[in-house]
């Protein structure tokens, strides 16, 4: 049986009906981190571990939601005023919904079986996938026609205000907008985006710390607030500038005076890698994986010393793939404190790279690491019915 039949089949026994299935990817995150929410630039690229979403129609205006990882259910009426995040993972597809219904988008009732597999708590967006598959789900099995930026801001909006992590839009965004073998270039203040081809010659290398870091979402806030915070302060002599985007090195030097230690650094990461993926973006047009690898190196230093998201997982993994034959470039990707690492690797090498970078860091840590070779894939649609 295909997984999608499987769904169809697992919802089939749990709410009756032929269910329609929709799927969004996670993504590794290539290059520029922490720089969405600062309007700056980033290169996501989506991969193949989906979020699955198989939802059927109801009479009346209720959600009725089971989750296949969390073998649990939950139910909310759309047409509610008062419904309340329970810190929970229906936090996430509730938190949708009630965005859809502002956005003007009249909801029917629905069932939702929701299946994964995105790893969570890896960096690897699991959060954008459900929220990016219920939302198709339920714009679509309503007669809406939705448009897929409005989507993806509708999904970061849920996430900001219902589930409350102060997260920006890359990763909703690459979830709706992936391409095979392509990563995108996207600016996250026009939302305009490039996407450039990752040749065959390389893999996407995951590496799983195996480690969540529970501050994750309070530490994210509040990296967020500091940033905002630079952006205050610089404005009183830079009064032109919304964002660090819009701050050059030499003026962050200049006014440096003006910041805490501690949100000069910040202020320094986000500059410099807004630099950083733009020139990787050059190297990769130019076929120079190299240079590319020699960002992503920067990228981590500068994560790890500036912006503090690292942690000591992630700077062992980053370092014993440096070790491996056939590495171009490793980083911690996602929004860090635990999660995964990515890895640039001669698509040649990338078998033995696994394994020796697997064991190696067992070795270490006492962990077993999930380690996956990936290329870039397709954004979130339908699944065709004729799979079903
Ligand atoms: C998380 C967030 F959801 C993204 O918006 C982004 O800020 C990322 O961390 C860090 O680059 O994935």
């Amino acid at each position: 049986m295909t997984r999608i039949s499987n769904i169809a089949e697992r919802y089939r026994a749990r709410f009756k009906g032929t269910p329609r299935v929709y799927r969004a990817p996670g993504r590794v995150n290539l290059i520029g981190e922490h720089t969405d929410y600062n309007d700056g630039f980033a290169m996501p690229a989506a991969i193949e571990f989906y979020c699955w979403v198989a939802v059927g129609s109801r009479d009346d205006r209720k959600l009725s939601i089971y989750s296949e990882e969390f073998s649990a259910g939950a139910e909310a009426d759309v047409s509610s005023t008062a419904i309340s995040p329970t810190k929970s993972w229906s936090d996430y597809p509730i938190g949708v919904a009630l965005e859809l219904e502002k956005a003007g988008f009249r909801l029917r009732g629905a069932n939702l079986f929701i299946e994964s597999e995105v790893p969570m708590g890896a960096g690897l967006s699991s959060s954008a996938a459900i929220e990016v598959a219920t939302a198709l789900a339920l714009a679509e099995s309503s007669g809406g026609r939705p448009d897929r930026l409005q989507l993806a801001r509708l999904c970061q909006k849920a996430e900001n205000e219902f589930v409350g992590a102060r997260v920006g839009i890359m990763d909703q965004f690459v979830s709706l907008h992936g391409q095979k073998d392509h990563a995108l270039l996207l600016d996250c203040r026009s939302l305009n985006f490039k996407s450039l081809a990752i040749p065959d010659s390389v893999k996407l290398v995951i590496s799983n710390t195996m480690v969540k870091h529970e501050l994750a979402s309070s530490e994210y806030n509040r990296r967020r607030a500091d940033c905002e915070e630079a952006v205050r302060r610089l404005a009183t002599v830079l009064p032109g500038i919304r964002a660090l985007r819009d701050v050059s090195l030499e003026q962050l030097e200049r006014h440096r005076g003006l910041l805490t230690e501690v949100i000069y650094k910040r202020a320094l990461h986000i500059v410099t890698e807004n630099a950083r993926v733009l020139d990787s973006a050059e190297a990769l047009e130019a076929g120079d994986i190299e240079r590319f690898g020699k960002r992503m190196a920067e990228s981590h230093r500068s994560l790890r010393d500036l912006y503090e998201v690292s942690c000591r997982e992630l700077d062992l993994m980053v370092d014993l793939a440096y070790q491996q034959k056939g590495v171009f470039g490793a980083r911690m990707t996602g929004g860090g404190f635990g999660g995964a690492t990515i890895n640039l690797v001669d698509a040649r090498r990338a078998g033995e790279f696994k394994e020796k970078l697997g064991k190696a860091y067992q070795r270490e840590t006492g962990l077993v690491p999930q380690i996956y070779i990936c290329r870039p894939a397709e954004g979130a649609g339908p699944v065709a019915t004729s799979d079903l």
